[in-house]
């Protein structure tokens, strides 16, 4: 599959991975919009949040479980971040693999762009 992201998670190309787990992979982003700027995505290729089925429930939370251990790790979780996830052109999402953006760092402003 012609997927930048399931490449990045079957190791055809490099990622600067921070979690994994059978289910996730989070690792860094190339264009970083703040300090720490990382996506968490499934293994499984799930297109866009509207391709989520009730079966997909569980990578969803494994995705929210990860988020809340890489800010353990980063030593981010008091200080705060945010995740957002992009659907389709009006969420601004350019790659068709879903992925939470984990951003801390910074202070966020709202409401975003
Ligand atoms: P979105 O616009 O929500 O679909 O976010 C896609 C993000 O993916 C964007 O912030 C840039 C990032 N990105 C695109 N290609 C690559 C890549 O090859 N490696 C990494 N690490 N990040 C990428």
């Amino acid at each position: 599959m012609d997927c930048i992201f399931c490449k990045i998670a079957d190791g055809t190309i490099p990622g600067d991975i921070v979690f994994e787990n059978d289910k996730v992979l989070a690792f860094r982003d190339l264009n970083a919009q703040a300090p720490d700027h990382i996506l968490i995505i499934p293994r499984k290729h799930i297109p866009t949040m509207n391709d989520f089925t009730s079966e997909d429930v569980v990578i969803f939370g494994e995705m929210g479980q990860a988020a809340k251990e890489i800010a353990n790790t980063l030593g981010v979780s008091e200080q705060g971040y945010r995740i957002v996830v992009n659907c389709n052109d009006d969420g601004g999402q350019t790659v068709h693999h879903t992925h939470m953006h984990f951003l801390a760092g910074r202070q966020m402003t709202w409401p975003p762009g």
